[in-house]
């Protein structure tokens, strides 16, 4: 049991007077966490991109963690870890395609039996039903932007008009104001499937954002040399990846008008269709098609002539045109409950987090998606708000993960930690109690391959310092990072001499953590063997 840990945390909350009091009820938990939200598009990490002045409120209230991480960047497989508090080699869902065992401990359930009113509302992509949540709406796997369909916990499935981020947040608040149980604490999850692609911003966003030019990053022409094959093989560059219809909003018939611009697959021909075509209704389409217009128009007259730099320019400002867009809208709906969650007198006792399912590339190396260990998604943003416990303003570049939410809530709010859940409480760091965070290294494990974007499988172990990294299945390579001196990961040191120490230390730390958390070369094996992807 990790009782002590708890007791530990009460009697230094109890004991140090001030600001860090014991809350005199348990507290309630609201865990915000949008689809695909790169930090680099959060205006408290950076604002380069964009202002973001709700999301900014948590982190400028309570604590910015600067390397918050995950442990297998992917969506189904970072919930599935958020859930169970266990690495995907232990919890079954090493990726998007892996059923979820139902019969898991999940920390809702925990927090179910212990007397808390648990609801979940937006994406899941796994399970419609999720077990310990009293009322649910969740969005079919990925969902959609516009008018999306919600299963609820009893099973119906409602279409709602209007736009996803809305809806999600009006469902949220409902519960809130009308639904729940105000004798008893909540667990609330409220889970946007923005920005996830295709990236369909509101029409009043899609409007504003058209008209912005966004700074490019300075590895958008990336060539890969100096990294191994993963690099070079991925299939995420938004020059030969990104679909005219699906992406960028192209339509069919301007495709077909034009020819057939260039190599591409079909996808031109339902990309376009099934987020908007087919879901749109009239009076949406009268919103949406000027904008839409106006982007095909600027495409026939100008692609045919462009270069390939040229190309990779047009494409990134409409990406980052339509992402930040959908990014406006999480921001605006976040600022509405935080509004409410202050005029009803319970923000004062409510933890509220902010994160992502995992990073994003927003250009850098070329990129868009995610998966990789490097940087922009291996990290995720992480603001958390608790006043009275949490210093407001305060940042921590600790390494903490996914991994560790359920067992960092858990003790939170006093209930007992399970002993097989792997992560570690991040509590010390929220109540400025540092020394009694011990942990320097994290873990990591990808394995959706040969898949949708190409990246190799891979495992890692990352400090502060260094990341190294193993590349496996269908190649035996390693790499190594200096994550002070080479920010942008561009320089595999694997092999330089100046950094053999380095290699010798971190193989050896990589191979305990791999045994720590009881992975290994026999389970690789095992879920290659029973993995549709072969
Ligand atoms: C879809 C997307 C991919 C994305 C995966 C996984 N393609 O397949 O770009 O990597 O989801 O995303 S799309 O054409 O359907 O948009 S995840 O967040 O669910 O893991
Ligand atoms: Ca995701």
């Amino acid at each position: 049991m990790k009782w002590s840990l708890i007791a530990v945390a009460l009697l230094i909350l109890t004991s140090c007077g001030g600001r860090k009091e014991t809350p005199k009820e348990r507290p309630n938990i609201l865990f915000i966490m949008s689809d695909d939200h790169a930090y680099q598009a959060i205006s408290a990490y950076s604002n380069h991109l964009i202002e973001t002045p709700n999301i900014d409120r948590i982190a400028n209230e309570g604590i910015l963690f600067t390397n918050a991480c995950v442990s297998n960047s992917i969506c189904a497989p970072s919930r599935a870890t958020i859930l169970t508090g266990k690495h995907t080699h232990i919890n079954g869902k090493i990726d998007n395609i892996m059923p979820f065992d139902t019969t898991q401990v999940t920390f809702p359930q925990l927090f179910q039996k212990a007397g808390y009113e648990t609801a979940m509302f937006g994406k899941l992509h796994f399970g419609n039903n999720p077990k310990g949540v009293d009322k649910s709406k969740i969005v079919p796997d990925q969902g959609f932007y516009i008018n999306p369909e919600f299963i609820s916990n009893t099973g119906d499935t409602v279409q709602f008009t209007g736009y996803a981020t809305d809806i999600i947040t009006d469902l949220t608040l409902n519960w809130l104001k009308n639904e729940r149980d105000p004798s008893k604490p909540f667990m609330m999850m409220y889970l946007h499937k923005a920005p996830h692609r295709p990236w369909w911003p509101r029409p009043d966003k899609f409007r504003k954002f058209t008209k912005k030019h966004f700074p490019e990053p300075p590895t958008l022409f990336d060539d890969y040399e100096g990294r191994g094959t993963a690099a070079k093989t991925a299939e995420m560059n938004l020059l030969k990846h990104m679909k005219y219809g699906h992406d960028m909003k192209i339509r069919p018939s301007t495709i077909e008008e034009m020819g057939k611009v260039e190599p591409d697959t079909d996808e031109w021909k339902w990309g376009f269709d099934v987020p908007y075509t087919n879901r749109a209704n009239a009076e949406q389409k009268a919103q949406y098609d000027p904008i839409i217009d106006s982007i095909n128009n600027d495409f026939k007259v100008h692609w045919p002539g462009m270069t390939d730099e040229e190309k990779m320019h047009w494409k990134y400002q409409r990406y980052m045109q339509d992402y930040l867009a959908c990014i406006s809208s999480v921001d605006d709906n976040v600022g509405r409950v935080l509004d409410y969650l202050d005029e009803s007198g319970l923000a004062e006792n409510t933890i509220v987090v902010y994160t992502s399912d995992q990073g994003f590339y927003l250009g850098e190396h070329g990129w868009f998606d995610k998966r990789f260990i490097y940087n922009e998604s291996f990290k995720t943003p992480l603001f958390i708000r608790w006043p009275h416990v949490i210093e407001p303003g305060i940042t921590n570049d600790e390494m903490v993960q996914n991994l560790d939410f359920a067992e960092t809530f858990l003790e939170a709010a006093g209930i007992e930690i399970p002993d097989d859940m792997q992560g570690e409480s991040f509590m010390p760091l929220l109540t400025g109690d540092n020394e009694r965070w011990t942990r320097d290294a994290v873990y990591y494990h990808y394995y959706e391959y040969p898949a949708v974007h190409m990246v190799k499988r891979h495992y890692g172990i990352v400090t502060r310092e260094y990341k190294l990294v193993h590349f496996y299945y269908d190649v035996d390579e390693w790499e190594l990072y200096d994550r002070f001196n080479d920010p942008n990961e561009l320089k595999n040191v694997y092999h330089d001499p100046e950094y053999a120490d380095v290699v010798n230390n971190l193989k050896k730390r990589l191979a305990e953590l791999r045994i720590k958390y009881k992975d290994s070369e026999a389970l690789d094996q095992h879920y290659l063997d029973i993995s549709d992807l072969k």
